[in-house]
């Protein structure tokens, strides 16, 4: 093999490597879509989610409604372990002029989307918590809660 063809052979190889590797990379920097859809029951049609510790995901939630948003909306709050589940419930469904997200109990949320109204769809992304465990994830749209909108995120 004369030398010039064995470079051409090993730059071939270092481009094919180089694509491969960009598209590791691009392939771990896109999260990983999980879809949940609320109707009028109150109820995710999703109630239990999996996760690798850390791992990127991008929760898009679709309201199926005819009601106005006013009446029926929903939203996905993921809420870290301690945290205080009946306060925070109460406290968000007070708080109307923040999208029901609870000013005073946001460090106890994850993550969390705004509100979808019928036939709407909103989209939020985070990081899995690290540590193994439960997770509630639950609408804050008032009575939704304790009507059983709720679902657990399972790190493992
Ligand atoms: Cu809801």
């Amino acid at each position: 093999m004369s030398n010039r063809i064995r470079t051409s052979i090993s730059r071939q190889l270092v481009a094919v490597v180089a694509c491969v590797a960009f598209a590791t990379v691009a392939q771990a920097a896109a999260p990983r879509v999980v879809k949940l859809k609320a109707t009028d029951a109150m109820q995710y049609d999703v109630k239990r989610i999996e996760a690798k510790p850390g791992e990127q995901l991008e929760v898009q939630l679709t309201a199926v409604s005819n009601m106005s948003k006013q009446e029926m909306a929903h939203n996905f709050v993921l809420l870290a372990k301690n945290a205080p589940v009946d306060g925070l419930v109460m406290e968000a469904a007070m708080a109307r002029g923040s999208d029901y997200i609870p000013a005073s109990k946001k460090s106890f949320i994850l993550a969390n989307s705004t509100l979808a109204g019928g036939g709407e769809t909103v989209k939020v992304t985070f990081n899995a918590p690290k540590e193994p465990g439960e997770y509630l994830y639950l609408c804050t749209f008032p009575g939704h809660y304790l009507a059983g909108m709720k679902g657990l995120l399972v790190v493992k």
